[in-house]
């Protein structure tokens, strides 16, 4: 099969996600092309079936913005019909959904049938996709794909009562890849870099975007270096990395937390990991959460979007509502407390996590592509 994938590039779940499955049908033999301004991060597998195609926006003074929808739409007509691409899968509706519509519309004119498959990933909807200045364009995207899919039941319910859908939305679970989780050996995870023995290693990873509620991390971590010594991993950058570190001063922890940036090699930096906290305001899965517990880290999270579709209450983690930090401090304590306790939720998390490995989730959406693509796969 010969297909286009749009996402963004970037540190995001949506793009990961989009990654990692143009990289495993490669792997299967298929013919991958991804479509975006940037080379994706996640993109580390060299392939004779992987190629980008850079969209390039050229710059002109009567512009305040950049049109991007429209050099995507161009560039992915001019991809499709350079490669025989059989299917456009964009990740994220705003505004590759919008933008794969306009390509279908350019090249039926040209005689060529492309199917649109869109994968909805969460604050499309949720928070920027249902916002007045979108709404009209995301709704009328989503109806005019060939097939539209989210990544947790809870966003699909949101995505239902947001818009007016006249599809059927089926639900394909974000995956792992656990071949990049192998068994850690204590020789290549070498906690002592940088906690002391009797410490704890806490993490939150994410864009640092109020979203994410991060302040809420530092709160935690507080409450919990007060009754268990820990050190404090924070990865990734985000307009909030400023009033965190601040908060970290004001309370006297500063030198407790390692603020460790952007990184692609999560899974590496995960292996140090006792306990992940994502306490955010809404996720729509939380992929960096699955993440955590494939890599055997329980899950400190809240309780809402999809939330509780990856972490069990009482078995992987525990979950709470938003903003409630004295709870979340009180549960992370209750696992982190003796060894017992915390290498029982290290094995459920991975349990759990084993529930979306790549080979479980990878023939769903191959079914989704058999759906529009008779001959495929
Ligand atoms: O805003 C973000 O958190 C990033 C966003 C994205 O597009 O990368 O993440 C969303 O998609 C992820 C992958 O499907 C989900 O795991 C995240 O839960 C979701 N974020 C939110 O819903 C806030």
């Amino acid at each position: 099969m010969k297909i286009g994938i749009v996402c963004y590039p970037t540190f995001g779940g949506s793009g990961v996600v989009a990654t990692e499955l143009g990289m495993a049908l490669a792997k299967k033999g298929h013919h991958v092309h991804f479509i975006t301004y940037k080379q994706p991060v996640r993109l580390d597998f060299i392939s004779n079936d992987i190629h980008f195609h850079e969209v390039f926006v050229e710059e002109y003074p009567l512009f305040q913005f950049q049109p991007y929808e429209l050099a995507l739409s161009s560039k992915m007509v001019e991809v499709v019909l350079a490669h025989e691409l059989e299917i456009l899968h964009v990740h994220y509706a705003i505004p590759h959904a919008y933008a794969a519509y306009m390509a279908k519309q350019m090249l039926k004119e040209k005689g060529v049938d492309i199917k649109v498959v869109t994968t909805l990933h969460g604050t499309d909807i949720t928070l920027v996709g249902s916002h007045p200045n979108y709404k009209t364009a995301v709704e009328f995207s989503i109806n005019n794909s060939d097939i539209v899919t989210t990544v947790s039941e809870s966003l699909k319910r949101d995505t239902l009562r947001l818009f007016n859908i006249r599809k059927d939305i089926k639900v394909i679970h974000n995956f792992i890849d656990f071949e990049k989780y192998p068994e850690i050996h204590s020789e290549e995870c070498q906690r002592n870099n940088i906690a002391n023995e009797n410490e704890r290693i806490i993490t939150h990873i994410s864009n640092l975007r109020p979203v994410k509620r991060a302040k809420d991390v530092i709160k935690i971590f507080y409450k919990i270096q007060q009754e268990i010594p820990s050190k404090l991993l924070l990865v990734g950058e985000g307009p909030d990395r400023e009033s965190i570190e601040n908060l970290a001063k004001e309370l006297g922890i500063i030198d407790k937390i390692l603020f460790l940036g952007n990184s692609n090699e999560v899974n590496k930096l995960l292996c140090y990991s006792d306990l992940f906290l994502l306490p955010s305001e809404t996720e729509s899965f939380g992929l960096a959460a699955l993440e955590a517990m494939a890599a055997r880290t329980p899950v400190i999270s809240t309780n809402s979007g999809g939330l509780p579709e990856v972490n069990i209450q009482g078995v992987t983690g525990f979950l709470s509502d938003v903003g409630d930090t004295d709870d979340m401090a009180k549960n992370g304590i209750f696992i982190l407390k003796d060894d017992k306790t915390l290498q029982q939720f290290k094995h459920n998390a991975l349990e759990q996590a084993k529930q979306f490995s790549m080979q479980n989730v990878l023939p769903s959406y191959k079914e989704v592509y058999r759906e529009v693509v008779t001959d495929c796969c």
